[in-house]
């Protein structure tokens, strides 16, 4: 049996160790031990020199002195490693973006009033929307408005143009920038299929010209597909506000129906949440003997109904097996994504239910109940009545009890709100700390968990690390859940784990160290936020400016690799790890952590051990630091890396200017005037 250190190896979450020792003891193989058949991995495939793009193959070359350095069609390592990196961030872009036009798809049904259940949520955010893309709002109704808004949207996919939020989002100078690289994006779908095209069997042989195709995707990806999905669904769905919820896998009970959530679009979860609340469904679960219903998520469907609706989340990636194998999911409901293949076996050992409702992603051993939002409040009774009569089916259960609170639900809108009061919402007070020294800068914590990796354990030593150095966190995806399990996304943290100057503004606002953002699409949230920096004035005129740093410590998965990209295309500074599969070329790699910051601004860092990768960025953000002409931390911090702080005795670090403000690059970035948010239950 596995001790005490073991499973401290594989996460350091005490609910996951729990569940692990329980799988152990009743046979059920996890992904740790999958992972751990694997090893050790193809070295070939690792360092990314493995090709399999045609039949003639598939091809190793050699990064030593002995062995072929061409495959048989001539590719070299460069070559071989830029092409299948570029293949990633592809369909890691078609995944976000795919997600983005199911919801372009939501929004135009509930307008043209064939969708059950649904009801534009957000009109304030859908007009500044249209207004944003030019369309008539006056004298028009919501779902007028809302029709073509939803058709404008859709024509993102294929058109042959700069898509509307390139003009209307992102600062000039930005924009001039990806110009002159020839990145700027045209239609999403084009974007993907050309990188497709270009890294077939050959097409481009010039390892820099695939990767700067690598990064126009990726910019379609986080600048339109995403943020599109991100926009609609606020419209659709209401626009999240900080909201208190729980999370890990104690938020089950024994005594009610537990329906699981898995997976990333919010079209059917909003639904099903509703569904719970219905009297009917109550009356049902209480007649089967159950007390409740408990809707919990697990990855970004648990974001999207944790922002909007304060359901608690179960866990992330690396807990969708544990969470079967309490024996207390009754309906495990899956969409597109993050789901494994594994649960179909999983679920072999105990009552639950898997229910796909997706043409895209069927599993074996599931139900499959076709999603259609032309029925989806029908649909979701549906799926809860199965799984409320699951309920009597249930076994011995083992629910950890481990739960921690949080405050989620921020914005790029919202957090102007609680920084600048409700009359006069600014990201004024957010770039004075940062010109004041009281914040040394912000982290974007974001992406997946791995079995390469202890579970959560590089999340919460990065941010960790930043916070103690005055550097705020922001995080989304199975990042913030680490982080929310570990309770730091609770404002008392700040006083725990902060430096002086997150406290102060923390303890003056109320706001927790760590503002969790949403799911994997709302990383576009975070790009808006810089962009209303920017515009604010007086630290930067573009992006690559900004003193900011973005990291995936536990990533994953190609949509990870889409981010990362589009964070580097943007001018951020982005530690991936563990690397991508690039270590067999050196010239991929170092245009990738190098040559790129002549282009962009941006560039990656491939360091493994999270507190110096940590560091990194903080250097990283120093330099941009020292560039604005801003002294050091206001404060003293553990890690004072290459600070001036004779300065900070001096009291010379640059204090706000007024005439410093207004860049004359101001755009629309849709702020969102209103009641400041409280928190709510
Ligand atoms: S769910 S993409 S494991 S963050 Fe967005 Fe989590 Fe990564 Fe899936």
């Amino acid at each position: 049996m596995a001790d005490a250190d073991d499973l401290a190896k594989k996460s350091i979450d005490q609910a996951a160790q729990h569940m692990l020792h329980i799988t152990e003891q009743k046979g059920v193989e996890t992904i740790w031990d999958r992972y751990e058949a694997q090893t050790p991995v193809c070295k070939f495939g690792k360092m990314g020199i493995c090709c399999r793009i045609c039949d003639i193959g598939p091809c190793r070359v050699s990064p030593f002195e002995k062995g072929a350095k061409k495959g048989a069609c001539g590719a070299d390592a460069a070559v071989i490693a830029s092409r299948h990196l570029a293949r990633q961030v592809a369909a890691g872009s078609s995944a976000h973006s795919d997600h983005g036009r199911d919801i372009c798809h939501a929004l135009l049904l509930t307008a043209q009033g064939k969708a059950e259940g649904y009801e534009i949520k957000d009109t304030q955010k859908l007009r500044r929307i249209a207004e944003e893309w030019n369309i008539d709002v006056d004298g028009r109704s919501d779902t007028e408005i809302a029709v073509d808004v939803a058709r404008a949207a859709m024509n993102m996919w294929n058109q042959d143009s700069q898509p509307l939020y390139m003009y209307t989002r992102t600062p000039e100078a930005t924009r001039q920038r990806w110009e002159q690289l020839g990145i700027v994006p045209r239609g999403i779908d084009r974007e993907i299929v050309q990188t497709l095209h270009s890294t077939h069997e050959g097409v481009d042989s010039d390892y820099r010209n695939i990767l700067l195709t690598a990064f126009r995707t990726s910019l379609a990806d986080g600048w339109v597909g995403s943020m599109i999905g991100t926009d609609l669904s606020d419209v659709l769905f209401g626009s999240p506000k900080p909201i208190r919820s729980k999370a890990n896998m104690g938020v089950m009970k024994d005594d009610h129906v537990n329906v699981l959530v898995h997976g990333h679009e919010p079209t059917l979860s909003e639904m099903v949440v509703a569904a719970s609340r219905d009297p009917e469904i109550v009356a049902l679960a209480e007649k089967r003997g159950a007390k409740g219903i408990i809707v919990g998520g697990i990855c970004c469907t648990a974001n999207e109904i944790l922002m909007r609706q304060g359901a608690p989340v179960v866990g992330n990636f690396m807990h969708q097996e544990l969470a079967v194998a309490t024996g207390a999911c009754d309906l495990m409901l899956v969409d597109v994504q993050c789901m494994m293949p594994s649960l179909s076996d999983v679920i072999e050992h105990f009552h639950t239910k898997l229910v796909t409702t997706s043409a895209k992603a069927k599993m074996r051993g599931a139900t499959h109940i076709q999603f259609s939002e032309e029925r989806g409040y029908s649909i979701a009774k549906e799926i809860l009545t199965l799984a409320i009569e699951n309920y009597a089916n249930r076994g011995e259960t083992d629910i950890p009890q481990v739960t921690e609170d949080l405050v989620a639900g921020f914005t790029a809108e919202n957090i102007s709100q609680n920084l600048g009061g409700t009359y006069r919402p600014s990201y004024r007070p957010l770039n004075n700390g940062i010109i004041e020294g009281r914040l040394r800068g912000i982290a974007a914590v974001i992406g997946c968990n791995t079995p390469q990796k202890t579970q959560d354990k590089s999340h919460w030593e990065m941010v960790t690390e930043f916070l103690k150095n005055d550097v705020l966190v922001v995080q989304t995806g199975c990042s913030a859940h680490a982080s929310a399990k570990r309770g730091l996304l609770r404002p008392e943290a700040a006083a725990k784990y902060a430096g002086q100057g997150i406290q102060e503004i923390c303890r003056a606002v109320g706001i927790p160290p760590i503002l969790h953002l949403g799911s994997c699409v709302d990383n576009s949230r975070i790009l808006v936020a810089l962009c209303e920096m920017v515009n604010e004035g007086g630290i930067g005129k573009e992006l690559c400016e900004l003193p900011i740093a973005g990291a995936a410590p536990e990533a994953m998965c190609e949509k990870a690799i889409a981010i990362g990209f589009y964070c580097v295309a943007s001018g951020a500074y982005v530690n991936y790890a563990p690397a991508m599969r690039v270590s067999g070329s050196p010239d991929v790699v170092k245009f990738l952590t190098e040559d790129v910051v002549e282009l962009t601004g941006g560039q990656f860092d491939f360091e493994e051990d999270p507190v110096q990768a940590a560091r990194n960025m903080i250097d990283h953000i120093d330099r941009k630091r020292k560039a604005l002409g801003l002294g050091p931390t206001k404060y003293p911090v553990p890690y004072e890396g290459q600070q001036d702080v004779s300065a900070r005795s001096s009291g010379s670090s640059r204090a706000y200017e007024p005439a410093a403000v207004g860049t004359g690059t101001k755009q629309v970035c849709p702020g969102s005037p209103g009641a400041t948010p409280a928190i709510e239950e």
